[in-house]
């Protein structure tokens, strides 16, 4: 058995320990013998996640995760703010339960009480209790799913709306506030003119123009933030719809997990991310890109889901920025992919070289397929209120 599970894990591009070290740091969270597998898992693009089965305990699995730390520089503030906000939805959740089953992931201590582990060349490992009976989907294949995965994000609002955002320390400096990303793009374009490794195909070329002919959007919410608009709330920060664990018996959404980037910001950046996510039924890495185009009969199924948990603290403000959330994160995530192309693949896990490159190509396609359908989205909108 332990060549099978050292070949798959091998195969994984992002799994660089050998399935002895692996096996070495489970044990940290574990008693010894216990550990009967551990299997790469999941589809996220930053952390390295593992599912350790547990032997003798039927069915019983946790997730182990190895925090990115290019992208996490302080990751024993992420687990600060995981804690933080784990403890505040528990109160609420014990004091006013819903009428469905509802997880949060709980931190699962090494041997020795601590939240994490950190190996001696600083690689910070966590593990986490694993959802059971879940599934997450990459994209939505039906409107309950929509409907359900817009609840989840309006239930995580709802549930943080009386957590002060202040208390969440800033995990991540600088993410999701859009004109730092259009900076980061140009400092980028600068240094690798010319020569560089990436050839002007018609595809580059194509998202420089893209990027030169949208760079208005950039400040739209954080204009909004400045003339208090919109106002600093917790946010979940990573809510695409496979961060969104639904039950594989019911059906119906029962955690919002990727807990890293809850801090402080603008909850539209959720609500566009979860539209974005969910109202494209091709994917993220779709090859056919000039096929991408946004549902909004899945953006309503959303919306609906999403205002059945949210409506009560949602101002009138917070809806006139609705549509301008879903272009404005749309264009922000094509951007970073594209300046992570540019850049050398430094950011994203990819599979190979150009996936940055084809994943700026669907979000770009998915926005002027947005930009097409303005009016019935801010219909939607409207009639969803
Ligand atoms: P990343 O930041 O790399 O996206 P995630 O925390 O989202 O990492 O985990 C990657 C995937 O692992 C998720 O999309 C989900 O499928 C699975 N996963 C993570 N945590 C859990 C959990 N507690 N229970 C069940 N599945 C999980
Ligand atoms: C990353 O970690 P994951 O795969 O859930 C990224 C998000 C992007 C998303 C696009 C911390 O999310 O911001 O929207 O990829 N997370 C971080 O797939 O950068
Ligand atoms: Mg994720």
């Amino acid at each position: 058995m332990l060549t099978a599970i050292l070949s798959e894990i091998m195969g994984q591009p992002n799994a660089l320990q050998s399935f002895n070290e692996l096996l070495e740091i489970g044990k940290k969270f574990v008693q010894q013998g216990q550990i009967e597998n551990i299997q790469s898992f999941g589809s996220g693009n930053i952390n390295d996640t593992f599912l350790v089965s547990l032997q003798g305990i039927e069915a019983q699995s946790q997730i182990l995760q190895r925090i990115n730390t290019n992208v996490f520089r302080e990751p024993k503030l992420v687990m600060r703010n995981m804690r933080i906000y784990s403890e505040h939805v528990r109160d609420r959740l014990d004091k006013d339960p819903l009428d469905r089953p509802w997880e949060i992931p709980r931190i699962l201590p090494t041997i020795e009480g601590l939240d994490y582990f950190q190996t001696e060349n600083g690689e910070f490992w966590r593990s986490l209790s694993f959802i059971k009976g879940s599934q997450s989907y990459n994209v939505m294949e039906n409107i309950e799913q929509a409907q359900e995965v817009g609840y989840a994000l309006g239930m995580f609002h709802n549930l943080t709306s009386d957590l002060p955002p202040e208390r969440l320390d800033n995990t991540l400096e600088g993410f999701h506030i859009t004109p730092r990303y259009l900076q980061q793009y140009e400092e980028v374009v600068a240094k690798i003119k010319p020569p560089h490794h990436t050839k002007r195909s018609p595809e580059v070329n194509h998202c420089l123009r893209f990027v030169r002919d949208r760079q208005y959007l950039v400040h739209i919410l954080e204009d909004a933030k400045a003339a208090g608009k919109l106002p600093l709330r917790t946010m979940h920060g990573d809510p695409k719809v496979n961060n969104i664990l639904f039950d594989r018996r019911t059906n119906l959404a029962m955690s919002v997990i990727d807990l890293d980037t809850v801090k402080s910001g603008l909850i539209h950046y959720d609500i566009g991310d979860c539209l974005r996510s969910g109202c494209n039924p091709a994917g993220e890495d779709a090859e056919d890109w000039l096929n991408v185009r946004f549902d909004t009969e899945l953006c309503q199924g959303i919306l609906q889901g999403y205002l059945s948990a949210a409506r009560s603290f949602l101002t009138e403000y917070d809806y006139a920025y609705v549509y301008d959330a879903i272009r404005v994160i749309t264009f922000e995530l094509g951007l970073r992919f594209f300046t992570d192309y540019l850049a050398g693949n430094i950011y994203f896990h990819v599979e190979y070289p150009e996936h940055n490159l084809l994943r700026s190509l669907v979000q770009f396609r998915l926005l002027e397929s947005i930009e097409t359908q303005e009016s019935v989205i801010n219909q939607i909108i409207q009639s969803s209120k």
